[in-house]
């Protein structure tokens, strides 16, 4: 009797075991790092979107902005058989061979903002991310567009680009779209072109350094926020006041570029949505029913805020960042 019991019991507790392990989709995310306001609210919102799905389970893997440790973090989702894998690469490039092995350990990819250059040679079922060289060309095209309307079309202006992390995709499809703009726009005289990583500290200290070796700076474009907000405590440190002796213009449209626009002391932000969720949830549903999803990259809608709105940018027209500031969520 006591071993039928016993039998029964090991039973029940291997189907509950096994149950609860196949009812688990374990979704496995690799994030850069956390350089930026809008790196926080892709984290946050990919988190929650994934932790309050009724069965799904997150493993997540913070890279610290290196790709070594992206690397190791692939393999050990690889190891430990993950259901699924969401992938932002710190650069475009290096991706090849640990990819080939995430397709080889059939665990279905989704790639999510920055894209890796090697995405036409390997095996993902979604992709989601930001039309950088739009965001770019987006940015010139604003300054140049606002110069106009202020009367100041026809003269000199000094420009500088504070470019992203160094080969990242937002890095090199913004300055792509920075450059072809500056072409429309022959007033525009390019002095200044660095990196500051996309983060705050490092912007602020490019623009130190910018002010103290370039005589005249009229437009600073930010290829994020944060950097243009680094970079408005320089340029206050320095005697200027932003957002008027230096028209400012960044990028992500955070919640604190906002803010800084309604003080007067930035001049515009080209929205880059950091909100994946909403575009992973149904996707990962839909996988798990069987549907397929097309390999091409899907670029969420984006606007372009400002101090007065009403510039034309051809693709968008600019909105006034104070009118629809109370909805932002990060
Ligand atoms: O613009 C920047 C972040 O890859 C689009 O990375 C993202 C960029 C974003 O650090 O703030």
């Amino acid at each position: 009797m006591k071993k039928v019991l016993c039998f029964t019991l090991a039973l029940v507790l291997l189907v509950c075991v096994s149950a609860a392990s196949a009812k688990d989709v374990v979704i496995a995310f690799s994030q850069i790092g956390q350089e930026s306001d809008w790196r926080t609210a892709n984290t946050d919102d990919l988190r929650s979107a994934i932790e309050n799905h009724p069965g799904w389970k997150l493993v997540y893997d913070d890279g610290q902005q290196k790709q070594e440790n992206q690397i190791k973090a692939l393999r050990n989702f690889i190891t430990q058989d993950v259901d699924y894998i969401l992938f932002t690469g710190v650069v475009s490039t290096g991706w090849d061979e640990v990819l080939k092995e995430v397709n080889e350990a059939e665990i279905p990819l989704l790639l999510i903002d920055r894209i890796p250059d090697c995405a036409d040679k390997i095996d993902y079922v979604a992709a989601f991310g930001g039309d950088f060289v739009e965001e770019g060309r987006r940015q010139v095209a604003w300054a140049g567009e606002y110069l106009k309307k202020a009367g100041r079309g026809d003269e000199d202006v000094n420009i500088v680009i504070m470019e992203g992390t160094t080969g990242a995709s937002a890095q090199t499809g913004r300055t792509e779209g920075n450059l072809k703009a500056l072409k429309e726009y022959p007033h525009l005289k390019l002095v200044g072109q660095q990196s500051g990583n996309f983060t705050r500290a490092e912007g602020q200290a490019v623009m130190e350094s910018w002010l103290k070796s370039i005589p005249k700076i009229d437009v600073l474009i930010a290829q994020n926020d944060d950097m243009a907000l680094g970079a408005i405590d320089a340029i206050k440190a320095a005697g200027k006041v932003p957002g008027k002796d230096i028209i400012i213009v960044g990028c992500d449209s955070v919640k604190a570029a906002f803010d800084a626009i309604v003080a007067g002391e930035m001049n515009c932000t080209v929205e880059c949505t950091p909100l994946y969720g909403a575009f992973v949830v149904p996707t990962i549903e839909g996988l798990e029913k069987g549907e397929k999803f097309s390999k091409q990259v899907i670029h969420p809608e984006e606007g372009v805020f400002d101090t007065d709105g009403g510039i034309d940018l051809g693709t968008v027209k600019s909105v006034k960042a104070a009118d629809v500031i109370s909805q932002r969520r990060y």
